[in-house]
């Protein structure tokens, strides 16, 4: 008879695939319109093992969507600007674009086979100059703003690919997140997104986010973003005009502040100085600014510094606090000066220590603990301390509301205000390398920064391949001078094309609204059809983006509502951060050798194999090790289920009203049961349940009515097989086409809709009661699950087996617990 044969599968469907583009999105359609979405790839080589497993899951959800009737938007493209293309251009002396395309060739070709539902008709690459144009008007929009500005401050740079990097992109060890180099500090003018403008929206539509996202990267956010609470507080100098201000993030601990420590290289240092401390306070800043950044925060070095000489009284308490000059206290962060706690904060505790300053604690800690510096959670105590008579007493309350009463206290004495602070800084969005957006700014050295007026976008790039890219550290853009050299749009003067390119990143911040309308070229993409299908139901993706992508497009999304460009307040509704998958238990590298090629894979087993494989093995956010995982096991069920198809001998049409009972309840059962389990992504589950499916169907087919079976000609076993096709086709489309096939229907499975459940077929009908005499069981009666307990005593009375056991016997009490047990207390 017939084999099932993966590869002969795989072409005869992609072909009746194709013409029949059954997941062509439509933007018409009456239907609800869902809107599911994937991290587009960069096209470095083919596809790998990771965006096979991505793509398995996230198509489970897409898939399943058109089953249950939406109209749903499930694109894909690549995010084809980058680094690696333009170091292989360097290296094969050709353009960044050779690569780029080539690859990106390679991996439709692959995702095809792969048969995901994407809607191939919107695809894009964003190293298009169809594309990229919109990226650059965006620019413009932010720069109109005030959104997108310019400033020289101390940026990242790595040596290595010689170029800046936005903060996202050092890693928490200082190094690159790209090629893993030491990141050093330049100091530059360079390009900025506003992204702290959006800061504590950022924050707080978190909140929202938190039951539809994973709870990792919800912290990761919240923790990138850094809001802290604090106050501004003002220290009285004698015979000077203006009061030292510190910055802290623990008034509440005001009255344990035993000195001020003002930055060494801030001017207030040399500003406050006595002239009988000068010397010391210049020797020791001279030997601070020949050690570099990284010596200066090394939280294992000694602390050091210099007394200036001169005190400053606490607004609290009136005390006399000498003010010193250290090295840890950073010259650009809050006001370059502190209050120094030693009982609260590890850094004062070792200054206090080396000067031999007071320690007071003003947080109760724990009674076992044994640190230092306690910064936790607990009462206020020595606020003020024992005897001492101040304005403000916090004693007692813990830390919140000692630092709100503490707060009040100084505002009311106009000696402080409070004060939020983030660590999330502006995005820096400027690249010395080619192959970005370029800026769309012109200098001109009358009108200054200068916006390239919209019909002249898109400002290509430049030709230039091989060793034109090599970086050496300012822009390789700048060496085309006939690009460079432009009139200025403004005066006609001359003036010069900013050489800079855009981070990536950039790119990838708004691509999902180009895919709402990918061909049009009068606008980055059109609001209403964006305001119809977004914001996306569900993203899917990896960890690494926690912060990165997911902050910028967040950002990027809150900018555009706010020009009227779309009304999301965020773009991803859900987002599902799937696992890795790895190799005997390592990340797969080449250095360990441990690599599986999703090519080789895909010829061994199939392309449906290694999808069901990929889908069963965990659950979604679980990484998924190769070594434990059987594909060939997938093969074998897959065969089974197929076999299925070719036992059914009803009609097609066939009414399952009639059909054995017994088997439809348990297809019933299982249909109601995975639309849960989809729904909340347990996809693994759902391919359990349908290999439970297959073999209760199997067992139907094989057994004649006395063994419980149906034979293969019941109609309800066409129902079930018809209900395996279907399941199988949110995970293994091409065997679930040829079930289909099999079973005299037309293509294409993946669009027949999800079967309806009878809820009369989910009712368990019976339950059994056991019935005990003297705590003996005597009977088992099949009852319904709903018996009343009066209806319940009455039949077991009446079981022949417990009328002979209480013969001669005088029934003392029953005892009923419907619908499952009967107690007969007799003697
Ligand atoms: C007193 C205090 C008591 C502090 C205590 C902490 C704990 P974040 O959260 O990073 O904003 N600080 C302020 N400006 C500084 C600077 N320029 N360089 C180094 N440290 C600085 O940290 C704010 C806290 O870091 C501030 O709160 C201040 O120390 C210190 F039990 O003030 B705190």
């Amino acid at each position: 008879g017939a084999t099932y044969d993966a590869e002969a599968m795989q072409a005869k469907w992609q072909r009746v695939w194709d013409e029949l583009s059954p997941f062509a999105a439509n933007d018409d359609s009456e239907r609800e319109k869902r809107y599911a979405l994937t991290m587009f790839p960069y096209p470095s080589g083919d596809l790998h093992m990771g965006h096979a497993e991505v793509t398995a899951l996230h198509d489970v959800i897409a898939r399943y969507w058109w089953q249950k009737g939406f109209e749903v938007l499930n694109p894909m493209g690549w995010d084809s600007f980058g680094l690696p293309a333009e170091n292989a251009a360097i290296r094969n002396d050709s353009h960044p674009a050779d690569y780029t395309y080539t690859n990106i060739a390679t991996q439709l070709e692959s995702f095809q086979k792969y048969a995901v539902s994407f809607d191939w008709s919107r695809r894009f690459n964003t190293s298009d100059p169809s594309y990229y144009r919109w990226t650059q008007w965006l620019f413009l929009k932010f720069h109109e703003k005030g959104l997108a500005y310019r400033k020289n401050s101390p940026v990242n740079w790595c040596p290595n690919d010689q170029t800046v990097l936005a903060n996202e992109q050092v890693l928490a060890d200082g190094t690159c997140e790209r090629c893993g180099a030491e990141v050093t500090k330049r100091e530059l003018t360079q390009w900025y997104f506003r992204t702290t403008e959006y800061a504590q929206e950022l924050l707080d539509s978190l909140d929202g986010l938190e039951p539809t996202w994973s709870s990792k990267v919800i912290n990761a956010q919240r923790n990138w973003i850094g809001r802290s609470e604090g106050a501004h507080v003002s220290f009285v100098v004698q015979g000077r005009e203006e009061p030292v201000k510190v910055y802290t993030t623990r008034p509440d601990t005001i009255f344990g502040t035993t000195f001020l420590v003002v930055a060494v290289d801030a001017k207030l240092a040399d500003e406050l100085v006595t002239d009988a401390q000068r010397p010391a306070f210049e020797a020791y800043r001279d030997e601070i600014r020949k050690a570099s950044d990284i010596d200066r925060l090394a939280t294992d070095r000694a602390k050091t510094g210099v007394d200036l000489g001169v005190t400053a009284r606490n607004p609290v308490t009136g005390e006399e606090l000498p003010i010193w000059a250290t090295d840890y206290v950073l010259a650009d962060y809050g006001t370059g000066a502190v209050m120094g706690v030693p009982g609260g904060d590890q850094r004062d505790w070792e200054f206090a220590t080396e000067m031999g300053l007071p320690i007071v604690r003003t947080t109760e800690p724990p009674a076992d603990f044994e640190g230092e510096a306690y910064a936790g959670e607990g009462v206020a105590i020595n606020s003020p301390a024992p005897g001492v008579e101040a304005g403000l007493d916090i004693n007692g309350l813990a830390v919140a509301e000692a630092k709100s009463r503490a707060i009040a206290f100084l505002e009311e004495q106009q000696v402080g205000e409070g004060t939020v602070n983030f660590r999330l800084r502006d995005w820096l969005l400027s690249r010395q390398r080619y192959w970005g957006a370029p800026i769309p700014i012109i200098h001109c050295p009358l009108d200054g920064e200068v916006r390239v007026p919209e019909d002249q976008l898109p400002v290509e790039l430049p030709e230039l391949r091989g060793a034109d890219l090599k970086p050496k550290g300012t822009s390789p853009l700048g060496a085309a001078t006939e690009w460079v050299n432009v009139s200025c749009p403004t005066c006609g003067g001359p003036a010069t094309r900013d050489t800079d390119t855009m981070d990536t990143f950039v790119d990838s911040s708004w691509y999902f609204f180009r895919y709402v309308s990918p061909h049009d070229e009068t606008q980055a993409f059109d609001t209403e059809l964006a305001n119809a299908w977004g914001p996306i139901d569900l993203y899917v993706g990896g960890d690494e983006h926690a912060v990165l992508h997911l902050l910028y497009a967040r950002f990027f999304t809150k900018a555009l509502r706010d020009m009227g460009l779309v009304n999301w307040d965020e773009p991803f509704s859900a987002y599902l951060s799937q696992g890795k998958v790895i190799n005997n238990g390592r990340k797969m590298s080449k250095s360990l050798g441990n690599g599986i090629s999703l090519g080789a894979q895909l010829d061994e087993f199939g392309v449906d194999a290694v999808r069901l494989t990929l889908v069963f093995a965990s659950p979604p956010e679980d990484n998924i090790d190769w070594a434990d995982v059987s594909p060939g096991g997938s093969v074998r069920f897959l065969q089974r289920a197929w076999r299925l198809s070719g036992d059914v001998t009803s009609e097609p049409g066939a009414d399952p009203a009639t059909g054995d009972v017994a088997l439809r309840k348990v297809t019933h059962k299982t249909v109601h049961e995975v639309e849960a389990l989809v729904e909340s992504h347990r996809f693994n589950v759902v391919v359990a349940r349908t290999m439970e499916l297959v073999n209760a169907t199997r067992k139907a087919i094989d057994n004649p009515v006395e063994k419980g079976g149906c034979g293969p000609a019941d109609p309800a076993v066409r129902e079930a097989v018809e209900t395996v096709a279907i399941l199988l086709s949110l995970v293994a489309p091409y065997t679930a086409e040829e079930m289909w096939e099999r079973l005299g229907h037309q293509p294409t499975v993946a669009r027949v809709g999800w079967p309806a459940v009878d809820p009369e077929l989910l009712i368990e009908d019976s339950v059994t009661a056991v019935v005990q005499v003297q705590g003996k069981v005597r009977a088992r009666l099949e009852v319904s699950p709903d018996i009343s307990a009066a209806d319940l005593e009455a039949a077991a009375l009446a079981d022949p087996s417990i009328v002979a056991a209480l013969e001669g016997k005088t029934v003392r009490k029953v005892i009923v617990r419907e619908p499952k047990l009967v107690n007969v207390v007799a003697g």
